[in-house]
């Protein structure tokens, strides 16, 4: 599956600048595409500068609200997010859609934080916009939920989280939702490694894109994961995990090899344990917390050498992940791999509940009335500053 990109505010965008990594691994290791397009849309003209690996003209790192902002964000304030993207739909669109290869793919995905104030109030907006203009393609977002720490000293963090998830849930195909504080939970270090976290983030995506991108007939699976299945997979709430597990130089495939015949039951069933063993480490590191039985729907990949993929495996995989979420279809994929690893990528999706969501619509009524009247503030303030330049001449 191929996704046009598209990063808001600062940890949208960096995480938008892990995407084009992720699309240049793709291109070395497995010579195909996975990101078309990769885009960065802030207020603050240094954070833009700060990204690596995103295109750096114009077209791809879009400046926006400059009028309003001289270069420097909204400051949290993600009512004022909102409207400079609004003022500045266009302009984004038309970037994006100049792009070379912009009509090779098969949707969106859009990605901003929900606690600070460019990405939580532009991504309702652009989203918004381009399924207006793109009514044939699905448009994704990932939203990044704040840390406890955030939450439990800025008000604003938790507001604005209610106000993006509140506008984000009614319009985007699907949301998955990131929260920051899921990847520190062993790692308390990593508080302080954002770049690692987004590394995190995107990992599981990269299997998940790749499969039905794959040309070469040892890389196409017995069952393909493609763009079809996962566009049928995605709606509404969604969590994403992914488990990794090493196998043994002694697995299943080796043991073939050297024995010149299969291996005892023992053996094969060591090849299934450690299938569970992935798949119980993608479920319980899924991006956001949240209980499977709530899915309507779910996928899982597996990826592993092609003799390790064996028929008990996917059926034992698969009535595992039916156990944890019994109410949901399930679609599945193998994904043939050289290397001695095997990876299980799960998506849940249609998420009926969210005790988090619920927690930040719950803990924000209370803001309403003082949120509300900074807002008229804001918009006071932008009149002001109209009105007094209103007597002096434009360059433009
Ligand atoms: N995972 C991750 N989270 C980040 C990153 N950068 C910031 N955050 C989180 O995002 C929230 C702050 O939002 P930002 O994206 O910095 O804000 P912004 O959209 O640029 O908006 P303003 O700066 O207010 O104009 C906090 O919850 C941070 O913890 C990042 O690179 N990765
Ligand atoms: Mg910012």
């Amino acid at each position: 599956m191929k996704l046009v990109v598209i990063g808001f505010g600062q940890c949208g965008c960096r995480i938008a600048d892990e995407f084009a990594k992720l699309n240049n691994r793709a291109h070395h290791e497995r010579h195909i595409d996975i990101c078309p397009g990769v885009f960065a849309v802030n207020t603050d003209g240094a954070d833009l500068s700060g990204l690596t690996t995103i295109k750096s003209d114009y077209q791809h790192r879009i400046l926006i609200g400059t009028r309003k902002t001289g270069g420097h964000g909204v400051g949290k304030i993600n009512e004022l997010g909102a409207e400079v993207a609004r003022d500045d739909a266009d302009k984004i669109v038309d970037a994006i859609r100049s792009a070379k290869r912009f009509f090779e793919s098969d949707g969106f995905l859009l990605v901003a934080s929900t606690g600070g104030g460019t990405g939580s109030g532009a991504i309702p907006i652009i989203t918004k916009f381009i399924k207006e203009r793109y009514q044939d393609k699905p448009v994704y977002t990932i939203v990044v939920l704040p840390f406890e720490h955030e939450e439990n000293t800025e008000e604003r963090a938790v507001y604005n989280t209610a106000t993006c998830l509140k506008s984000i849930t009614g319009i985007a195909d699907a949301v998955f939702m990131i929260d920051n504080q899921r990847y520190v939970r062993k790692d308390f270090s990593l508080r302080n490694n954002l770049a690692k976290i987004n590394e995190l983030i995107t990992e599981p995506f990269y299997d998940l894109l790749s499969a039905g991108e794959e040309k070469k007939a040892k890389y196409v699976g017995a069952k393909i994961l493609d763009a079809g299945d996962i566009i049928q997979t995605l709606t509404g709430l969604t969590a994403i995990g992914y488990g990794r597990e090493q196998l043994s130089a002694f697995s299943l495939s080796n043991i073939t090899s050297i024995i010149g015949k299969s291996p005892d039951f023992r053996a094969k069933s060591t090849e299934t344990h450690k299938g569970i063993q992935a798949m119980d480490k993608a479920v319980s590191e899924l991006s956001v917390k949240c209980n499977p039985a709530d899915a309507d729907r779910a996928l899982y990949l597996l990826s592993a050498p092609h003799k390790e993929m064996n028929m008990d495996l996917v059926k034992e995989l698969g009535e595992y992940l039916r156990s944890l979420a019994p109410q949901a279809t399930i679609r599945n994929g193998d994904y043939p791999r050289d290397k001695g690893f095997l990876n299980i990528t799960v998506v849940l999706s249609g998420l009926s509940d969210m005790e988090k969501v619920r927690s930040y619509y719950a803990r924000s009524t209370a803001f309403i009335p003082e949120f509300k009247k900074r807002q008229e503030e804001v918009a006071d303030k932008l009149r002001q500053i109209d009105e007094a330049g209103k007597d002096i001449p434009s360059l433009l």
